[in-house]
């Protein structure tokens, strides 16, 4: 797959592309199934399990401060992208919204759409991590995640759930869809964390 639309890394870019990684330009889809049709008048996010439940509509997202970030991606299948641009709120900005009980340690992240993936609760509330609703200056389009997704920088792409519209926070480790099936609980791609085989 290397050639037209893959690239070996740059000597000014490689310490940026973790290991066995490949450059693309374009920003290929990768979705499991179909991309959920989801109406915008309906849409809703909410928080539960170890968490004051809560539901949040669009426009409280909208009141919270809003940022452009740049970020590089990471998918597990080989392919990253550098310098994404996007908008949107930072996960910290959000949880000053969410009170989480003391002994939540992960979150499951849940989609429109059914899909879910895991993370602990401490490489979800980082700095550098965001809810988005536009990429390049235009809205999130659809297949990409639209109209919000969260976007994990420092691990592999699928923890980085499109559609996102719920959170549960749990006491425990529960695996979401891709590392039921196989995917590291994890997912550092510095470390090749990518399978749990
Ligand atoms: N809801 C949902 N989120 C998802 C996925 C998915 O299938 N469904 N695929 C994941 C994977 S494997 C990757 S690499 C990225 C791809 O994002 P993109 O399609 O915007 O490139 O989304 C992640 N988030
Ligand atoms: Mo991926």
């Amino acid at each position: 797959m290397i050639g037209k639309f893959f690239r070996k890394p740059e000597s000014d870019q490689s310490d940026r592309v973790p290991p066995g990684q490949y450059l693309t330009k374009g920003f290929p889809v990768l979705t499991y199934g179909q991309t959920p049709q989801i109406d915008f008048q309906s849409w809703e996010f909410r928080v539960w399990g170890l968490a004051q439940p809560k539901t949040f509509s669009w426009s409280d997202f909208m009141a919270l401060p809003q940022h452009d970030f740049t970020a590089d991606f990471h998918c597990v299948t080989r392919w990253s992208k550098l310098d994404v641009k996007w908008t949107g709120i930072k996960v910290t900005d959000f949880m000053n919204l969410v009170e989480v009980a003391p002994n939540a340690t992960h979150v499951m992240e849940h989609c429109y759409g059914d899909y879910t993936t895991n993370i602990p609760l401490e490489d979800f509330v980082r700095e550098e991590n965001f809810f988005a609703h536009t990429l390049f200056g235009e809205p999130l389009p659809a297949e990409h995640g639209g109209p919000l997704r969260l976007v994990v920088p420092h691990l592999y792409a699928w923890k980085s759930a499109k559609w996102l519209n719920g959170l549960e926070f749990l006491d425990h480790e529960e695996l979401g869809f891709w590392e039921r099936n196989g995917y590291h609980r994890r997912g550092e791609p510095w470390a090749e964390e990518r399978y749990s085989f």
